[in-house]
């Protein structure tokens, strides 16, 4: 008997129970998982067993442990983003106008995760821009680091920005339908053809969203991962004493708080409230950490 050919290879694709995996550069096969259920996701390595002879057909037959699997949790399940990436890009657009909330979401996870995050603000060359910088201005005063790109007008300048932020890592893409994701993708990947602005037949969404996680190569060392849209990103994995640490702004005035376990929502002397009452850290943000926290506290300790 003949002992059964493994291949190594990553997985760049996921449509359902269909995974593309690659095996070297170019070399992809079409695969399945073995058993009903996968827990597969885009950025896994796994050994596959070819099942044709031509080699394009093969059986995911193990996943290897992963570094990383980014992901959001709402209150029943897990939803993977992709596994072993470098970094996240949290992507917004002058239009349209952008939910704070969402974009402090994805960058909670990615503090949460220890993966480094950005911030890209896309369609600044729209008049809108002026509105989303000043809501960004909270984010580039802090820790976190923004860009701004015109994709549409200039894309010449977009592609030398996001390089020096690109190289050299694996970076997912999120973002809500609209604000430039696939027109990126198109720009450091001409070979992707990623639909751009396309309205959908969906019927809830009227507008085309990516339905599957995508690896894409922008040389041999980059890659872009482009990842079906969603509602919502549920943060349930965190335990609520574990969210002020994931806002960077607040962690020098949480020093000063009376109480080594305050929660900066009521008690007396918190440093985080005195800092949002002096500006220091923005409203909105403040506002954003009570909204999750509540969400997060076990029902019974929910504020007074
Ligand atoms: N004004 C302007 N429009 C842009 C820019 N980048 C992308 N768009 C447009 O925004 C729309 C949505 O782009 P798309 O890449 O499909 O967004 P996705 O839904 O995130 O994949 C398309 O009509 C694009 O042409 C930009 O820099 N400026
Ligand atoms: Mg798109
Ligand atoms: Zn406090």
């Amino acid at each position: 008997m003949t002992e059964k050919l493994m291949l190594r290879g990553r997985v760049v694709t996921n449509h359902g129970r269909h995974y593309g995996v690659e095996v070297a550069p170019g070399r992809r096969l079409l695969c399945h998982p073995r058993g009903k259920k996968s827990d597969c996701v885009v950025g896994d390595w796994v050994q596959i067993c070819p099942t044709n002879t031509a080699e394009t057909e093969g059986v995911i037959e193990a996943i290897e442990p992963r570094a990383h699997l980014f992901f959001r949790q709402d209150e029943w399940r897990t939803k993977p983003f992709a596994a072993n990436i470098d970094q996240i890009a949290v992507m917004v657009a002058s239009e349209p106008v952008f939910s704070e909330s969402q974009l402090c979401r994805a960058l909670i996870a990615a503090q949460h995760a220890e993966i480094a995050a950005w911030i890209i603000l896309n369609k600044s060359d729209l008049p809108a821009a002026a509105h989303a910088r000043q809501r960004l201005a909270p984010y580039s005063a802090t820790a976190y680091r923004v860009v701004e790109v015109s994709l549409k007008q200039s894309p010449q300048e977009a592609k030398d920005t996001l390089s020096q932020i690109l190289e050299g890592r694996s970076t997912l893409i999120l973002g809500p339908s609209g604000v430039g994701k696939s027109t990126l993708i198109n720009l450091l990947v001409p070979q992707a053809q990623a639909v751009v602005g396309e309205v959908s037949t969906a019927l809830n969404s009227g507008r085309h969203t990516t339905t599957s996680t995508h690896w894409y190569w922008v040389d041999p060392q980059t890659a872009l991962l482009d990842s079906p849209g969603f509602q919502e990103f549920g943060l349930r994995h965190l335990k609520e004493a574990e969210l002020a640490r994931c806002f960077p702004d607040m962690a020098k005035p949480s020093q000063d708080c009376r109480f080594y376990n305050c929660t900066h929502r009521n008690e007396p002397n918190c440093g985080v409230r005195l800092a949002v009452e002096a500006g220091e850290i923005s409203e909105s943000r403040y506002r954003i950490y009570k909204e999750i926290y509540q969400e997060l506290a076990p029902t019974n300790s929910t504020s007074k």
